[in-house]
Order: structure tokens, then sequence, then C-alpha cells
């Protein structure tokens, strides 16, 4: 009769040698794979712009030119993602500064990105052959294999937030990406054509979509703030969201990239919001006012400029005692494609 210890041993060996062989018993991984609610290793993070970020990027911008460094970018890490370039588990983020005279040049990735305006007036990225000039606030689009390029002709730094798919890219091994022979590429069109053409609540009549992007080069904050405000005026507050809107390709309805769901919302002045959690990690960037988010059981003080990160599936809650402005990101047109999305608001 085997003995306790000779089981242990034999299961030992057992093991051992699955090992060797390339497999493994599912039956001590079976939970930790299929978790009963997300188990994310995304902590929530946030980063102070003015304080921290900033000098940073300025110190970098000392150090290497934006050719140089082909893109000039503080990349913002997740402190549970450290080493693996990802804000969240399928985004990417970072700061990127251009400063006056300098350019960025032309490239293209099967990654898609985009530009979230911090700071700066008067800098413009060419996409597709089109120019747009960009101002804070704005929401600017690089669909995957576009070319683009961006240029500082104004007098002062210009920084963005970046906002990539590209660990959701890498998951699935799809990269590719090439660089032009020119640093800024040829223009095709006038800056605003785009704008005419599909930003106007028109298409033109025999247009086809041929990709899965939102032919809108720049979503202006002019009138992203314009919507917030007469929404504000005339609607009811969302008791979790404040006035929550979201960011469309005109072409179809849904999300303006098909791996990147952006968002703007507005919270009133002596706004509390109540308790929501959705399985999409968000990235929050503050565009205007002051607040703050007590995310996963931690409370975070921000203002504008700074950035901060909601994981899947953390209880959230977001105040403003004068009122604020958020932006922000996520991966949830993925999941929702997949059927995966969840959302839930506390009861109570
Ligand atoms: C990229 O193309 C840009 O075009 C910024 O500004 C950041 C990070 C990784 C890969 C490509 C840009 C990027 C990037």
């Amino acid at each position: 009769m085997s003995t306790p210890t000779s089981d242990a041993a034999r299961m030992a060996e057992f093991y051992g040698q699955l090992d060797l062989q390339g497999m493994a018993p599912l039956w001590e991984s079976l939970h930790t794979l299929v978790p009963k609610s997300p188990t994310t290793p995304v902590q929530v993070a946030h980063w102070d712009y003015d304080n921290v970020v900033r000098p940073r990027l300025m110190e970098a911008g000392r150090l290497i030119t934006a050719k140089q460094a082909e893109r000039r970018v503080l990349i913002l890490e997740n402190p549970g993602l450290r080493g693996k370039a990802s804000i969240t588990h399928s985004l990417y983020a970072g700061l990127q500064l251009i400063l006056p005279g300098e350019v960025a040049p032309a490239h293209r990735h099967t990654q898609c990105a985009l530009r979230f305006i911090v700071e700066g007036n008067g800098a413009y990225t060419a996409v597709a052959g089109e120019r747009t000039t960009m101002h804070p606030g704005d929401f600017v689009l690089t669909p995957n294999w576009t070319w683009h390029d961006h240029g500082n002709d104004s007098k002062e730094p210009m920084v963005w937030l970046d906002g990539l798919d590209i660990p959701l890219v890498q998951f699935l091994d799809a990269g590719f990406a090439e660089t032009g022979d020119t640093d800024s590429q040829s223009l095709s069109r006038p800056e605003g054509d785009a704008s005419a053409r599909y930003a106007g609540n028109l298409l033109p009549i025999d247009w086809k979509p041929d990709t899965k992007n939102s032919p809108v080069l720049n979503y202006p904050y002019v009138r992203t703030r314009e919507s917030l405000e007469t929404v504000s005026r005339n609607g009811e507050v969302d008791a979790f969201h404040g006035h929550k809107l979201r960011y469309v390709n005109p072409a179809t309805g849904g999300s303006p990239m098909p791996t990147i769901g952006t968002f703007i919302q507005m919270l009133p002045a002596g706004f509390q919001s109540r308790w929501y959690r959705s399985t999409d990690s968000t990235v929050y960037s503050v565009v205007e006012g002051t607040g703050e988010s007590t995310i996963g059981g931690r409370k975070i003080t921000w203002k504008p400029r700074d950035i901060f990160v909601a994981p899947s599936w953390a209880w959230q809650e977001h105040c403003s005692e004068g009122g604020a402005i958020l932006f922000s990101f996520s991966d949830r047109p993925v999941q929702q494609a997949l059927g995966l999305w969840r959302e839930e608001r506390s009861v109570d």
C-alpha cells in the first residue's frame, strides 16, 4: 500500500516528467486561468503632470532632439506592468514633446494611435496626406497603417498624450512598420478637407469607408466643449458619469478606431458620482478643473493635465467641487466586439 509521502513523491515525479515533455496539469491552475472575476495586474496609477512629468519631459527636450529620438516620448508605465511599455494590459500611453522648429519623421505601423493635446498651440500632425493643426484638448487620430509625421512651426513647445494599442498588437503578433523616405510626407489635400467631408454631419454621397477607422482626422476641443456645455445645461446629469459622451466614427456610429474607445465627460460643479466599474481598464487625462477619484480603494487628487488609470473591474467614483472635464480611453470596442465587455452600477 502506498503511503501519503510516496503519493506525493509520485506526483512530483509525474509533474517533473510533464514539465520536461512540454505539458502541465490543468488542475493546478484552473481557477487562476478562469477567475470568477477579472484579476488584472493593472494597478491604480496617477502621474502629476506639472510637478513630475513636465519637468522630465523638458529635460528630455534638452538631451535629445525629436529627430534623433524619432519620437521624443516618455512612456507611462503602469506600476503593475513595469518594463512592458503598457499603461493597461492592452494599451500603451506616453507623453510626447515636440519643440519649435522640430519634426518627428514620417512612418507608419499597424498599431493605431491617438493624440490628446495637453499643452502648446499650433504644431501639426500630418496623416495620410493631410495636416491638422493642434490645440489643447483636440483628439487626433492616426489610424493603423497611415503615414504620419509631426512638426512644430509654432513658437512654443507642444506636448500631447499618445495612446496606442501596442500591447494588444504585440499579443496578437500582428505588428508591421515602415519608415518614410522623407521626414515630412507629401500632402495631397489642404488642411480642413477631412473635416469638411466627414465631420459636419455630412458624408460624400458615394463614399464608402475602406478601413475600420474614422475618416475624421481631428475632433477639435472647441466643438467637443460646446457639446458638453450645451448638454450639461439642458440635460439631466448621469449619477455615475456626469455628462459623458463618446467620440464616434461618423461612418459607423462605432468608436473612431477599432481597438481604442475614447470618451469625454463633464463633471458639473459639486458633482459626486456614484460607484461604477467596467471591464475596460481606463486611462483618464484631466482637461479642465480639479477633483478627486477613489479607485480600487485608493484616493487620487487630480488637476489639469494629470493622468490616472482605473483598472478593470475596480470600483470607481469621481467628484469635483468646481467642475471638471475628463478625457478617457480604453480597449472597450475590442471587448464589445468580442462580447466580453461588462459594467456594473452600484445599487445602494
Ligand atoms: C508613434 O508612431 C508615435 O507617431 C508616438 O507620434 C509613440 C510609440 C510606439 C510606436 C510608435 C507617433 C509611438 C509610436
